[in-house]
């Protein structure tokens, strides 16, 4: 097992950036967890997570999509790319006045993180300038911080850390050796490149991925040794279940067995114990239950708030009312 250099409660307004990785995971290792009992599997998560984390305690990050559609990239399950016909409607970047709005809303229905979107392939510069803008005005509201803008050129991390920016969202998506059958538009080393520039601007990563593609459970697998195998294990994973969206290649893919989801965070979970593992798209089809065995399984991040970014997420009070059923406490 992987030594810990973190307390045993780690608070989530503070970065765990310290947390260094010594351990090295191989497929077949992660492999191996996926084939274990699902009792077995959840124990075990469970432990690591009780080793590294308050179990009780979830933070909760709020979506906006600050710049909705016309995205010039493929990536098979979006909504927002120009390429497919779904409902989806293309707008212009959101003015900064909305945005506070909506991060204030945030803040007063209790999400501690506040999280925008765009739907680029990467910033221009002149994009970046007024994103740059909301970083300063939301973090001045005393949230902490994180966008999503799609690939960054050589300079605009650092000056997204300079504006306040607290974590990068960047998704690996899945393994590398099914990456081409869902984007060809861009690459998985395009995706790692990013995340480096992201890491060495001092910012923290959030990198996850999508299940329910069509990967098999060895490109499960994988895509948790590329995370759990960077240079630095990402502060926070988000595992998304995809959202079927009308329209895209994968609108009717078949539905994955809700109980591969619950592995699938189990063994993030396993293979990255000091990482916030956020449960992610997909809770809206989720009954109660089966969010709660997730967050049995080492899940202690989630979206909080009635939208992700163009799909809906579970209502606020529907949450409140199962973290209160579940004695389970906001961070
Ligand atoms: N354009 C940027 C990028 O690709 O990184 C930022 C926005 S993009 C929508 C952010 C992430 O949302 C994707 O990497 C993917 O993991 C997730 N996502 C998008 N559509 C989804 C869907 N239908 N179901 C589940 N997750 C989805
Ligand atoms: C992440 O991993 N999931 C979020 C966030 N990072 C940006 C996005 C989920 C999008 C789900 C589909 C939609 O609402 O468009
Ligand atoms: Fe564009 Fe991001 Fe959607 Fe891909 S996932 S089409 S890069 S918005």
């Amino acid at each position: 097992m992987q030594a810990s250099s973190v307390a045993a409660v780690s608070p989530a307004s503070q970065p765990i950036s310290q947390t260094t990785s010594a351990r090295r995971w191989t497929v077949e290792e992660v492999l191996a967890l996926y084939e274990m009992p699902l009792m077995d599997l959840i124990w075990r998560a469970q432990g690591v997570h009780r080793e590294h984390f308050d179990p009780n305690a979830i933070q909760r990050s709020t979506l906006l999509s600050v710049k909705t559609g016309g995205c010039s990239e493929d990536c098979s399950y979006c909504s927002q790319s120009a390429r497919y016909d779904t409902d989806t409607e293309r707008e212009r970047l959101m003015p900064l006045d909305e945005v506070v709005a909506a991060a204030q809303a945030a803040k007063a229905k209790g999400a501690s993180r506040f999280c925008m979107g765009a739907a680029w392939k990467g910033p221009k510069d002149n994009d970046l300038d007024r994103v740059l803008d909301m970083v300063r005005e939301v973090k001045a509201l005393g949230m902490q911080t994180c966008v999503t803008l799609g690939m960054l050129k050589d300079g605009q991390a650092e000056k997204l850390k300079e504006a306040g920016l607290d974590y990068y969202n960047h998704n690996l998506d899945t393994d590398k050796d099914f990456y081409g059958q869902v984007i060809k538009t861009h690459t998985h080393d395009d995706r790692l490149d990013t995340l480096d520039q992201v890491r060495d601007a001092g910012i923290n990563v959030c990198s996850g991925g999508i299940i329910g593609m069509g990967e098999s459970r060895k490109n499960r697998a994988a895509l948790i040794v590329q995370l759990a195998n960077l240079p630095k294990p990402p502060e926070s994973v988000p595992i998304n279940n995809l959202v079927p969206i009308p329209g895209t290649p994968l609108a009717d893919n078949p539905r994955l067995d809700p109980f591969e989801f619950v592995r699938t965070i189990a063994a993030a979970r396993i293979a990255m114990p000091t990482s916030w593992v956020r449960l992610s798209a997909g809770r809206q089809a989720m009954s109660d239950e089966l969010q709660t065995l997730c967050f049995l399984a080492g899940a202690n991040s989630m979206f909080y708030g009635d939208r992700l970014l163009t799909t809906d997420n579970p209502d606020v009070d529907r949450d409140d009312q199962l973290f209160a059923r579940l004695g389970v406490k906001a961070v």
